[in-house]
């Protein structure tokens, strides 16, 4: 079954979205196979977003990762990465339809509530950088058989 990386990003953690966030994708049927409220390190942070290393909001960006806790997560489902991100909305808050996440809840770029990894490669990668193989669960879901 197919995993990805959502972390609800400090300003999430700091407006006490942390619950709504994770409601969300439980009413969806996707499956919680790890989770941690955490302090992220600078290092960890910019290996995180290594791949915006150049651009000029990189800083900014991992300031603002590190300012505060996030709450690091693991769902798994079937194409739980793609729809993960629908769910999550547009980057830019400004742009993201009503009913997702930064629709609903973001007002800027810089704080957008959530992260989720893009593809299965990032998935992968970004897990790794998180968690620890010991801290993600397999679990049968007796639910999963009305869900799939
Ligand atoms: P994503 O989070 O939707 O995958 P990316 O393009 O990977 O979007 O950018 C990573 C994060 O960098 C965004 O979630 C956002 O918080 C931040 N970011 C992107 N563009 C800007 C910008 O122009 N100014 C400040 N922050 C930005």
């Amino acid at each position: 079954m197919e995993k990805t990386y959502l972390m609800v990003k400090p300003d999430g953690v700091q407006r006490g979205l942390v619950g709504e966030i994770v409601a969300r994708f439980e009413k969806k049927g996707f499956q919680l196979v790890g989770a941690k409220l955490m302090s992220v390190s600078k290092e960890t942070a910019e290996q995180h977003y290594a791949e915006h290393k150049e651009r000029p909001f990189f800083g900014e960006l991992v300031d603002f990762i590190t300012s505060s806790p996030v709450f690091a997560m693991v769902w798994e489902g079937e194409n739980v990465i793609a729809t993960a991100r629908q769910m999550m909305g547009a980057t830019n808050p400004k742009d993201a339809a009503p009913g997702t996440i930064r629709g609903d809840f973001g007002v800027t770029v810089g704080k957008n509530i959530i992260h989720g990894s893009d593809s299965p490669e990032s998935a992968e990668r970004e897990i790794a950088i998180f968690f620890k193989e010991e801290e993600l669960t397999t679990y049968n879901k007796q639910i999963n058989e009305w869900v799939y």
